[in-house]
């Protein structure tokens, strides 16, 4: 018997059949007509995972200029979380756009963005008095946590992770562990930003979560001083480093040593926030109230927006007009999270989530004993991975990665890599992703493994 009653089964989502069909070669002849115009307008600098140019969504499925259906398991990298063109967030957008578009909220304000902050201070962990600034992007709402954490504790140092990732702006930047292709040739980062031990399960060997907290904490004191420190920023379960959920321990350990040594403790849950992993925050599965979290992504269905939410006494300690930005918490962007957070508290989104685990582990540890190359199989809810490794050793096998990424795209599943070494194959599918099509997402990726074995 089955209870999987909050799974979607729908076959046709927002009037769009929910299936997978190519009717050309990825990329097809439009697609290649818009690449080739690309290269002459667009910035090389600007990579593309998948050439082909989208033209409609809804629920799991991207549609291309050629009419290929693909089955979206990357949801634009963890942003469409209640499914694409979510019709409560397009209702939203659609009434908001209609009355006014912007007046900038430190000019003249309006009530989406206090409504927007409210429901933070309510959703994110812990029952303490919190306050809330909205940004565009998460690495401007890493950059202000990293500003508001400064402010409060008068301190410079800022500690982050191994593999951690935090954007692409110049603080951010420094604060990404990852060289290729985020920093090479962009420095110089700014300067205070330490790097210390992250647990691995993986690659600890028999190293427990507070065994590797106890060496990332002794490098604090040793080396800055824990007296220095202005903040420790963490991802709860690490998004671009490979999904990497860290032991049990180590994350309470870290925000513990934090909290007695008046360091600010920020959770970056912007890639694992917002029901992505069967909670509304991953933190949550490590016992953790954070001091500051940062969120964006998963927040607004697809629209720009961030977030800093935290303790009222840390977000208050900023002088009037320090924190803010033109179109931080754009009144479209918060008709978008409006629409998003009523959708994920409507439809059990945390359950969606925890089912879409339920059937894609035991799909990927069938693969596992045919195909050794998968070292590691990891993550929570919709937010699940694979480490490839050449078999039988640790050394990570990232061509055997982008060969099964290729795989996918070209038979019409938009997948997506990660990791220090790029040997992660993950997957961020949408809530809605209807279960045929994830069923259908992982057959394609068998085939994959069957294609790719030499
Ligand atoms: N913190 C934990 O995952 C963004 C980056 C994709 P922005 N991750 C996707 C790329 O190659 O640029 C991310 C994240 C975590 C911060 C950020 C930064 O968020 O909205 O991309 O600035």
């Amino acid at each position: 018997m089955t209870t999987t009653s909050d799974f979607a089964t729908e076959h046709t989502i927002n009037g769009v059949e929910q299936v997978r069909r190519l009717v050309t070669e990825i990329p097809g002849p439009q697609s290649q007509g818009l690449l080739a115009r690309k290269a002459n307008a667009v910035s090389a600098g600007v990579g593309i995972g998948l050439p082909t140019f989208i033209t409609k969504a809804a629920g799991g499925v991207l549609i291309d200029a050629d009419g290929n259906s693909l089955i979206d398991m990357g949801s634009g990298i963890a942003v469409t979380t209640v499914g694409n063109a979510n019709p409560e967030v397009v209702a939203g957008v659609q009434e908001q756009a209609a009355n006014f578009t912007h007046t900038c909220f430190m000019v003249t304000p309006y009530e989406g963005y206090v409504q927007v902050c409210e429901a933070l201070n309510r959703l994110t962990p812990g029952s303490h008095d919190k306050r809330s600034a909205l940004f565009n992007s998460g690495a401007e709402a890493v950059e202000n946590a990293v500003k508001i954490a400064r402010a409060f504790t008068g301190r410079q140092a800022v500690v982050v992770v191994e593999h951690g990732y935090h954007g692409r702006t110049n603080l951010t930047m420094g604060m990404t562990a990852k060289n290729m292709p985020y920093k090479q040739s962009f420095g110089p980062f700014a300067p205070e930003i330490y790097r210390v031990p992250i647990s691995y399960p993986f690659h600890d060997g028999p190293h427990g979560g507070t065994e590797v907290a106890n060496w990332a904490i002794s490098k604090i004191e040793k080396e800055l001083g824990a007296t220095n420190v202005a903040a420790i920023v963490i991802e709860p379960i690490l998004g671009e480093g490979g999904f990497i959920v860290p032991a049990p321990g180590y994350f309470k350990a870290m925000a513990d040593f934090a909290q007695a040594n008046g360091i600010v403790f920020v959770a970056d849950e912007i890639q694992s926030g917002f029901c992505r992993t069967g909670s509304w925050f991953a933190s949550e599965f490590e016992g953790v109230v954070p001091d500051m979290i940062t969120t964006a992504k998963g927040i607004a269905g697809g629209m720009p927006l961030a977030a800093v939410t935290g303790r009222a006494d840390i977000m208050d300690s900023v002088h009037v007009g320090g924190l803010g930005g033109t179109y931080g918490g754009n009144p479209v962007a918060c008709a978008a999270a409006l629409g998003s957070i009523a959708w994920m508290e409507a439809n059990n989104a945390n359950e969606r989530a925890k089912e879409i685990e339920s059937i894609m582990l035991p799909r990927l540890k069938d693969m596992q004993i045919n195909h050794p190359t998968i070292g590691d199989i990891r993550g929570r809810g919709a937010m699940i991975a694979i480490e490839l490794v050449k078999p039988g050793t640790m050394e990570p096998d990232a061509d055997r990665a982008a060969a099964l990424n290729k795989y996918c795209h070209q038979h019409g599943v938009v997948t997506l890599t990660a990791g220090t070494y790029g040997n992660v194959f993950r997957f961020l599918p949408s809530l809605v992703m209807p279960r045929h099509l994830l069923e259908e997402a992982m057959s394609v990726l068998e085939e994959a493994f069957e294609a790719t074995s030499a």
